[in-house]
């Protein structure tokens, strides 16, 4: 199952508390506090991993707890620090707090750390009290709790070209056509419900992600069809390939326009984005078709990718407007 959002409880350790304790030796008298200081708290910290393909590997352990510093010991001992609990994220992994929304940070490369919640700070024993009036200091502080918080996680992923179009547009078999992916194809609506990446070899050096998007409708933004919620992947898809249909009830340039609607409604930044559109020619377009499409002002390629080899001319576009050599 992919999962692409989750929330999460992560409970810092508190840290130790400080100690009380005097030296007491043989032939020592009176040798003076000796209490030490308790061990910080251990963090929840996130890590990006590459082999992590999304937040799946969460969903059944939902609350994160790290451990607590130790206490501080006689003869000055510092307690043991508590050990972090280190959670494994895919890259591209976002944290917001669930209570407040406030945004806690992105991972955007492998090994990348995030910190979602502060260990406790240890106590001081009392060793720190001393004085030269207090030199039986008999106070110590106990530790801080450690940061408790419920945190959601989103996952975005880092594609190249995200592919983008309503039920039965032809995006799978676009990807297929693509990339080394086989995702599953059928002469129904909302066929992929998920979404799937492929690789597309643009030369021996130059490789595309491409993503695959279960369908839109016009509505989506308000829970018609599959819904938008896949639309996130989006904000890191560098560029967005529209797929048309000229088979469908609606023609290819109003499709562009539902598409369009239903992403400035999911609040999409398409002006910082590439565009492009792919018309699948399931059937020849009509002249009228390629004049409204024209009138878009977006760069786009009639293709029929359930035949071989049709795709060079796509991968030419896609190259040029990427910058990829
Ligand atoms: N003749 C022809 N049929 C195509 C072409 N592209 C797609 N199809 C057919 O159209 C149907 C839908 O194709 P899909 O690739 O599953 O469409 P999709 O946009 O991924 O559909 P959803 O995942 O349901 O949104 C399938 O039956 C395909 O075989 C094409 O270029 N030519
Ligand atoms: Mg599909």
């Amino acid at each position: 199952m992919f999962i692409d959002r989750i929330e999460i409880t992560a409970k810092a350790g508190r840290g130790g508390d400080g100690c009380v304790s005097f030296r007491r030796e043989k032939y020592i008298p009176r040798g003076g506090p000796d209490g030490g200081n308790g061990g910080i708290g251990g963090c929840v910290i996130l890590k990006a991993r590459d082999k992590v393909p999304d937040l799946s590997s969460l969903r059944h352990k939902s609350t994160h707890k790290a451990e607590h510093g130790a206490p501080g010991g006689k003869a000055r001992r510092q307690g043991r620090n508590g050990k972090d609990c280190v959670i494994h994220v895919p890259v591209g992994a976002m944290a917001w707090d669930a209570d407040t929304g406030e945004f806690l940070g992105e991972l955007l490369e492998h090994g990348a750390l995030l910190t979602i919640a502060q260990g406790g700070r240890g106590g001081d024993g009392n060793v720190r009290f001393a004085s030269p009036t207090n030199r039986v200091p008999q106070q110590c502080t106990p530790g801080t709790p450690g940061q408790e918080r419920r945190v959601t996680l989103e996952f975005a992923i880092p594609a190249d070209a995200a592919l983008v179009g309503l039920p039965n547009s032809g995006k799978s078999t676009l990807l297929h056509a693509l990339t080394n992916a086989s995702p599953q194809i059928a002469a129904y609506p909302f066929t992929t419900t998920e979404p799937h990446i492929g690789v597309c070899e643009i030369s021996p050096y130059a490789r595309l992600i491409v993503l695959d998007l279960p369908a839109l409708c016009a509505g989506a933004s308000g829970g018609q069809g599959l819904g938008n919620w896949f639309l996130r992947h989006l904000h890191r898809a560098r560029l967005i390939l529209f797929v048309l249909d000229p088979a469908d009830a609606q023609s290819p340039a109003e499709q562009f326009r539902t598409l369009d609607r239903e992403l400035r409604d999911a609040e999409i930044p398409l002006n910082e984005k590439k565009l492009l559109i792919a018309v699948n020619e399931k059937q020849p377009l009509t002249p009228d078709q390629i004049a409204e499409i024209n009138a878009l002002g977006i760069p786009w390629e009639a293709l029929n990718p359930a035949k071989n080899n049709a795709t060079a001319a796509l991968k030419a576009r896609l190259a040029e407007l990427l910058d990829i050599e």
